[in-house]
């Protein structure tokens, strides 16, 4: 066979892998939420970054190991829940994910969401080798949205597991009104409080934060902005996981014109050894991630 040929048929499969993980995530997601209330309890264990886990991390992330593990095209699956990633078939797609970020916010019952991410390689993967990223927010009304293309769209999922493209194209609004800094503002460094307090005394700005990332980051997403969860001086490389939510939400943000940095460059260009690998992450509008860099700089 020509390699043409090869090529072909390699995309035409990576297409089909893509898209049915997309579906899973679309169909797994109200069976994830039907099954939280009972699952508001801490799990025995605790997840590879030390944290405890609730009932409801470990009932998601089995759910969806088994239905991404079984999708043809899928070669390893991770979640921020395992130590190591597990093999799952031949194919040349890595899937990870968070299959609940924010699941502290389960017992107060505020937002949560689900993760994912798609690289063509073996993991962990680089953020350049994404070919898909997203996610799924538990909020008042389930939404998804999901970055393949170069574009980002936003669906609307139903009980019935079917979901609905409600928005094509999405992108962050010009001036960004909102903003939201996690970690206690005792342990920020000097720099970045003074980036917030900068932040603060622009009267066209409210403070939206809510302890979930992904509640967090749809916000940006919806107002423009700036969210972060920054470097703090007990933990100089922040909370967040680079492989479970640095490159999957900086490969959303930035193919809906938005900016995303480690501190001085783009998460997606962050180079970090290991699964559970953390980076500081300060996603939202152009403008406002350069003036945080030059703030750290
Ligand atoms: P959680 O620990 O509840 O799962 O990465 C996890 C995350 O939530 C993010 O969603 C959130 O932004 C951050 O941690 C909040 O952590 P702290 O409450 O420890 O600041």
């Amino acid at each position: 066979m020509a390699t043409t040929d090869v090529n072909t048929a390699d995309t035409a499969r990576a297409v089909r892998t893509i898209d049915g993980v997309v579906d899973i995530i679309a169909s797994t997601a109200p069976e994830i939420r039907t099954g939280l209330p009972g699952r508001r309890v801490t799990a025995e264990d605790e997840n590879p970054s030390g944290e405890t886990q609730m009932a409801a991390d470990v009932f998601a992330d089995d759910l969806l190991c088994e239905r991404i593990g079984a999708l043809d095209g899928v070669g390893e699956y991770a979640s921020e829940e395992r130590p190591e990633s597990v093999d799952v078939g031949t194919g040349r797609l890595s899937v990870a994910v968070d299959p609940l970020d924010g699941s502290s916010n389960l017992k107060p019952n505020n937002t949560m969401g689900t993760i994912f991410a798609v690289y063509d390689g073996p993991l962990p993967a680089h953020g350049r080798d994404l070919v898909a990223a997203g996610y799924v927010l538990y909020g008042p009304v389930m939404t998804m949205i999901v970055a393949r293309n170069g574009t980002v769209d936003e669906y609307v999922l139903h009980d019935d597991a079917s979901h609905e493209l409600v928005r094509e194209d999405v992108s962050l609004p010009d001036e960004g009104s909102v903003y939201g800094f996690g970690g206690r503002v005792p342990d920020w460094t000097d720099d970045f409080e003074a980036f917030a307090r900068e932040v603060e005394q622009d009267a066209s700005r409210k403070l939206r934060y809510g302890g979930s990332m992904i509640g967090d980051v749809n916000q940006i997403l919806t107002y423009g902005g700036i969210f972060a969860y920054p470097t703090l001086e007990s933990a100089p490389e922040g909370k967040l996981r680079v492989q479970f939510e640095g490159y999957p939400i900086g490969y959303v943000i930035e193919t809906a014109g938005g900016a995303t940095s480690d501190g001085t460059k783009s998460l997606l260009d962050v180079d970090k050894d290991g699964l559970h690998a953390r980076t500081p992450m300060y996603v939202g509008n152009t403008e406002l991630v350069a003036k945080l860099e030059a703030a750290l700089d």
